[in-house]
């Protein structure tokens, strides 16, 4: 398989569960100082423009959900989904919240330009990201688990996700000293020999 990654995107979340599943994978860089996400050869792997995608023996994946459940239905002795019906969608309760407002809300520093035309408005949507990002902190730090994982006390999905995420929130300007149970679990996290062979990969700076 082939991973397109850029070092501190949501693509870290793709790279740690494929380490997590034990697949070996190429890794291609989409250099954003170069502008490669968007046009060039990367349009054919990625109309949307973004990262990650994986390219898989039967096509290409976009999507950190899609790509992360295929991961774990690929190999499923790693054990990335909890075992009950209702454990599993309460991971998804959790991963369509990071994909849908938790990143959405840190999209809001940089990629303004998405939802608005003038620079005030980017200023304001920008100054706002502090607290957005922390009102996600404050819902996840007293809603989730984090036993030390999101789910308890077994690895799932959801959490290389967070994982990915939460390397955000210093740049963010979020104060992570007043959520006590998101720095455990991202203590935890960086003792998982996955996390770290993604570290030595270069894509989390
Ligand atoms: N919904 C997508 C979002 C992917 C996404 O927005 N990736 C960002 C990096 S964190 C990106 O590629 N941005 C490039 C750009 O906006 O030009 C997913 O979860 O995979």
């Amino acid at each position: 398989m082939k991973l397109y990654a850029m070092p501190g995107t949501i693509a870290v979340a793709s790279a740690i569960a494929l380490k997590e599943a034990g697949i070996n994978f190429d890794l291609q860089i989409v250099d954003f100082t170069k502008g490669e996400q968007t046009g060039g050869a990367y349009s054919k792997v990625n109309a949307k423009g973004r990262v990650p995608a994986l390219e898989t023996p039967d096509g290409i994946l976009t999507e950190t959900g899609a790509i992360l459940e295929y991961i774990a239905a690929v190999i499923p002795q790693a054990s990335l989904t909890p075992d009950s019906m209702f454990e599993t969608a309460k991971m998804r309760e959790v991963m369509n919240y990071l994909a849908s407002t938790m990143h959405v809300a840190h999209a809001h520093k940089l990629r303004g330009s998405r939802w608005a035309t003038q620079q005030n408005s980017f200023d304001d949507m920008r100054s706002k990201v502090p607290e957005t990002m922390g009102d996600c902190c404050t819902y996840l730090e007293s809603h989730a688990t984090f036993a030390p994982y999101v789910m308890g006390q077994n690895y799932s999905l959801a959490d290389p996700w967070l994982y990915a995420i939460c390397c955000w929130l210093e740049g963010d300007d979020v104060d992570v000293t007043k959520f006590p149970k998101i720095q455990a679990f991202m203590a935890a996290m960086n003792e998982r020999p996955a996390v770290q062979a993604v570290k030595d990969l270069g894509l989390i700076p």
